[in-house]
């Protein structure tokens, strides 16, 4: 049952428990929801999926089920994407009182078979279902578990063990990515070398149609703070900073420039410890323009996924901005832009999508993502289309994600259409901006230029950090992506030719020598990558289990 409070359970904060999230392999089409096109990467799934080697690949961890871990004080184990016998394995070795299982839409079915697992090899557990997937409306018929959970599930849990919901919230130190490749090279899991994942806030009260993160944490003019003030937010990153040796944080906050005092006193805090800090972060556009460039730059803003949608659409976070304009100043100030446009608007026809998707390639942003429209379960989206019968029916929940077809009738496009649209968009995007490594480059080179004698001594730091990558390893790859990309559009391969001329005109020993010693390496790596993806060639992260307060529960 769907439920938001409940009694806690008979053993309160002694009963153990097991978070784990869906099994994989997932890069593969089977009766489990498994897509071979949805696979558990975010650049490969959705931003570079059309850049063949040159795609970005790694994993993320499974965040919401960490937080929990850590915010609970009862025996847990994690186990982070099992296979199914290594799920099967976890239930038999261990008793658990409670097993959740954490999952998002699309893996419903998955679920379905996990809980049935459950229920065979370790009956008395009580089977609790958290993440987007509580949002089905029906799903309580579709699995067999005995508690569902809508949102926030930190203070669910800690209720449901009889804890203090109200208590701080501890961080986890959480390696933002793993496993990384690209080019046919997978990158060492160094110490430091990855950014850290900080979580302040779970929601976003900008409450557009279509967001499911915004409707399943409470939507319009809601969310969940869990560090309301720039010096909780300061104290969690310094104690990440120390236990992970980052400088680079990925701040998973849906819209984090939009708490300005939060940022603010951030800011205020970093300049006084001399803190030379990287952020990821995600933010509207208009969010983005309550600060002037150099506040971001002292912020430390690097990399910034912003939504740009269409230039006719209603939504007002973009408020008439001019994204094109916006993303080449954040580029010239050297803060990578995602852009993220959504195919298939209700105004979209066959006739103006084509210069609608262009506009959005002319942003020639460093990364893309394109999405469907869809309307997912539990947004305000979903529920207009099916009071107006426009839902496809049959449609597998497996296949709702907004990387393949539409799941709803729109006004103009047919289903299939949606997909060539989609498909089209990321191609084209690749085809006239080039790898998006290139265009990383680019950022960085242009931000190093204009900040490499700023008086602030923790911004010069970190633009020197960023620049010493492209004096090195990034300089081979674009020897590489120019030759490379001659078979796809000249003339992007010469503007690859251009940035490393400036490159190695900036660093003319290191830059130079390292790519005429290792650039053939990496392409015989890129190409040796490029025979196995055509031969089908993917990639699944690796199971985690990790315990807490283990030791206790005998
Ligand atoms: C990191 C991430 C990923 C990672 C992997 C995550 C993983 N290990 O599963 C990657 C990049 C691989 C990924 C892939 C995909 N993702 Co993703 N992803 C995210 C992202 C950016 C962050 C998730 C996160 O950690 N959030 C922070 C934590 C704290 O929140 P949370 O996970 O929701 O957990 C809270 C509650 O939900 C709840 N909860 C969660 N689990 C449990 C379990 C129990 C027992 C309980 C009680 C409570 C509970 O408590 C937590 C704390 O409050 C979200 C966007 C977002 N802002 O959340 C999208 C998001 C979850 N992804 C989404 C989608 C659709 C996908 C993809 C299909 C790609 C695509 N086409 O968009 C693929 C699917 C891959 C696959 N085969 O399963 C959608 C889900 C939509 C939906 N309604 O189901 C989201 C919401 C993005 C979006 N706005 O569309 N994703
Ligand atoms: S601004 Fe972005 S995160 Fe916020 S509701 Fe709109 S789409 Fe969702």
């Amino acid at each position: 049952m769907k439920t938001t409070q409940v009694e806690v359970h008979p053993k309160g904060n002694h009963a153990r428990v097991l978070l784990s999230s869906v099994f994989g392999p997932y890069a593969q089409d089977d009766k489990f929801g498994s897509r071979s096109i949805n696979p558990m990467e975010l650049y490969h799934n959705q931003v570079t999926r059309a850049q063949g080697s040159f795609s970005l690949r790694m994993f993320h961890r499974s965040w919401g089920i960490m937080m929990i871990q850590e915010n609970i004080s009862a025996p847990c184990s994690v186990l982070d994407f099992p296979t199914r016998e290594a799920f099967a394995r976890e239930l038999t070795a261990n008793h658990y009182d409670i097993v959740g299982i954490s999952s998002i839409i699309v893996n419903v079915g998955k679920v379905r078979e996990m809980c049935r697992m459950v229920r065979e090899l370790s009956p008395d557990s009580v089977i609790v279902v958290g993440g987007h997937v509580a949002a089905i409306p029906g799903v309580d018929a579709m699995i067999d578990a005995d508690h569902i959970v809508c949102g926030e599930g930190i203070s669910w849990m800690r209720r449901y063990l009889g804890e203090d919901e109200h208590a701080p919230i501890r961080h986890p130190a959480i390696v933002s990515g793993l496993e990384t490749r690209i080019m046919g090279i997978r990158l060492p899991d160094r110490k430091g070398a990855t950014a850290a994942t900080i979580i302040p806030s779970v929601g976003c009260p900008m409450g557009c149609n279509f967001c499911t993160t915004s409707a399943f944490f409470g939507g319009k003019g809601k969310f969940v703070n869990f560090y309301e003030t720039g010096d909780e937010l300061f104290e969690v990153m310094c104690r990440i900073e120390g236990e992970l040796r980052v400088s680079s944080f990925f701040v998973m906050d849906e819209n984090f420039l939009l708490h300005r005092t939060r940022a603010m006193r951030l800011l205020e805090l970093m300049k006084q410890a001399g803190k030379s800090w990287e952020l990821s972060v995600f933010a509207s556009a208009n969010a983005i323009r309550k600060y002037s460039m150099l506040e971001l730059v002292e912020l430390g803003i690097s990399w910034v996924w912003m939504g740009l949608e269409s230039p006719r659409s209603s939504y007002s976070k973009l408020q008439g901005e001019d994204s094109r304009q916006l993303t080449r100043e954040l580029r010239e100030h050297g803060i990578r832009v995602q852009g993220s446009t959504i195919v298939g608007l209700e105004h979209h026809t066959p006739d103006n999508i084509v210069e609608e998707i262009e506009v959005a390639v002319d942003h020639q942003t460093d990364f893309h993502q394109f999405m469907l429209y869809t309307p997912v379960p539990g947004t305000p989206l979903y529920k207009e289309m099916a009071e107006q019968g426009r839902l496809l029916p049959d449609v597998d929940f497996a296949d709702v994600h907004g990387q393949y077809k539409f799941n709803f009738r729109h006004a103009a496009i047919s289903r299939e259409d949606s997909k060539r649209f989609l498909d089209w968009a990321f191609w084209r995007d690749f085809e006239q901006n080039g790898p998006s490594l290139y265009r990383m480059c680019q950022t960085i080179l242009q931000g190093w230029r204009r900040y490499k004698d700023h008086p602030d001594a923790r911004v010069r730091e970190r633009f020197g950090r960023e620049v010493k990558k492209l004096s090195s390893a990034y300089n081979v790859a674009l020897w590489v992506m120019e030759k490379e990309f001659k078979k796809v559009n000249r003339n992007v391969s010469e503007r690859i030719h251009k940035l490393r001329r400036e490159v190695e005109a900036e660093f003319p020993v290191a830059a130079r020598l390292t790519a005429a010693a290792l650039g053939p390496l990496l392409l015989w790596a890129t190409r040796r990558e490029e025979r196995r993806l055509a031969k089908g060639r993917t990639y699944e992260p690796p199971t985690f289990l990790e315990r807490r307060n283990w030791v206790s529960a005998s």
